[in-house]
């Protein structure tokens, strides 16, 4: 079967890794329409060797469409998403516009397939950061329960978006030459900016009324929902670091029965889609310039807590593009077809 499928963001971070990803898995697609704003209308880009010329991401684009992909922020896809689904498309979306809509699946494929069953033509793709982490979590709460989480995380500019990477690297060139002025991180709506270069930026997002930011309050939400763990105790602090791609964290979690670290290392060593890196005699851990480009999460460090019985610390990296955004989509796509949940 031939899917037609369309990539709205098309010419962002995420949208060019989905066409790259489409055609690298022999996605069955017979045509891809690359949609964008009005401002690259016009221009061409190749897919899989075959030149498209990119459209604007209007109502009509999606007649005929039976796979949307979104990936050009919220607004758009608050816009245009539910047009898409009411001509019969399923739209895959990127952004959190409609994560915590209790009528729309949020979506992991190797955590919560069974979610897929029943939608309104929505799908979320969570977000990047919660992605890496709920594809370790997971393992061990079927092993032994999840009581708490608490997560730091290292997050690359891609994250943000491509003026964020060209920010980073023009700071990265000028790095002590001269007097930077950032205008896009950490938030470029908001009225303050500060370099990346060679520093750290404890904002990811907007603030919430609790102090924390809307990018850590995702992580919290989201990882209750994709787990079905309402009550989960699990906080957040979310860092942007200047590294083009890889999303790191440092995580500390509480299982209800206690693992030793042979099981630990054996469940995570099972688990679907992550991979082991955990040879501290060897130096091997996981490192985000080497998961750039690679399809799993990398997980290592793994320490018990020299304390609590139950506690375990680990260090989980993934590409924030693939993993964390374009590969995620497109697998739950995959699966939608596995489960014959679509049709041409
Ligand atoms: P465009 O290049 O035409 O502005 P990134 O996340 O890398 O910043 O990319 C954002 C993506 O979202 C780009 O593909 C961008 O297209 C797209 N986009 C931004 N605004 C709109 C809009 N109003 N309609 C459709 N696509 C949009
Ligand atoms: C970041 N996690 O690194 C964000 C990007 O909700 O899909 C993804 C935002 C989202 O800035």
């Amino acid at each position: 079967e031939q899917y037609q499928v369309a990539i709205v963001g098309a010419t962002g971070a995420v949208g060019q890794k989905i066409a790259e990803k489409l055609v690298e898995r022999n996605f069955p697609y017979s045509h891809i329409k690359l949609l964008a704003s009005s401002r690259s209308a016009g221009q061409t880009a190749k897919v899989g060797g075959h030149t498209y010329t990119i459209e604007e991401a209007k109502p009509e684009a999606f007649d005929g469409v039976d796979f949307a992909f979104f990936s050009a922020g919220g607004d758009v896809s608050r816009k245009l998403a539910k047009e898409a689904a009411a001509r019969g498309a399923v739209v895959i979306d990127n952004t959190s516009a409609f994560r915590m809509d209790p009528d729309t699946p949020l979506v992991v494929p190797e955590v919560n397939p069974q979610a897929l069953h029943e939608h309104n033509g929505i799908i979320a793709n969570p977000n990047c950061s919660t992605i890496q982490m709920v594809c370790v979590l997971e393992p061990l709460r079927q092993k032994a329960g999840l009581k708490k989480v608490i997560v730091s995380t290292y997050q690359a500019v891609s994250g943000s978006g491509a003026a964020a990477i060209d920010e980073l690297t023009k700071e990265s060139h000028a790095l002590g030459l001269s007097e930077p002025s950032p205008q896009v991180l950490p938030v470029k709506s908001q009225p303050k900016h500060y370099p990346i270069a060679g520093n750290l930026l404890p904002q990811i997002d907007v603030f919430e009324e609790n102090g924390f930011t809307f990018e850590e309050m995702k992580m919290m939400n989201e990882t209750k929902k994709i787990m079905s763990l309402p009550d989960l105790s699990i906080a957040a602090t979310c860092v942007r670091v200047p590294v083009v791609t890889g999303h790191s964290e440092s995580v500390y979690l509480e299982t209800e029965q206690e693992l030793s670290l042979q099981e630990i290392r054996d469940v995570l060593t099972a688990a679907e889609g992550v991979v082991l890196q955990d040879d501290p005699t060897a130096q091997v851990y996981p490192m985000p310039l080497y998961a750039t480009d690679e399809d799993p999460v990398f997980v290592g460090r793994i320490r018990k807590d020299p304390v609590e019985k139950t506690g375990i610390h680990l260090w989980i990296v993934a590409d924030n593009l693939l993993k964390g955004a374009a590969l995620n989509s497109i697998q739950i796509a995959e699966k939608m077809i596995a489960q014959k949940e679509v049709s041409s």
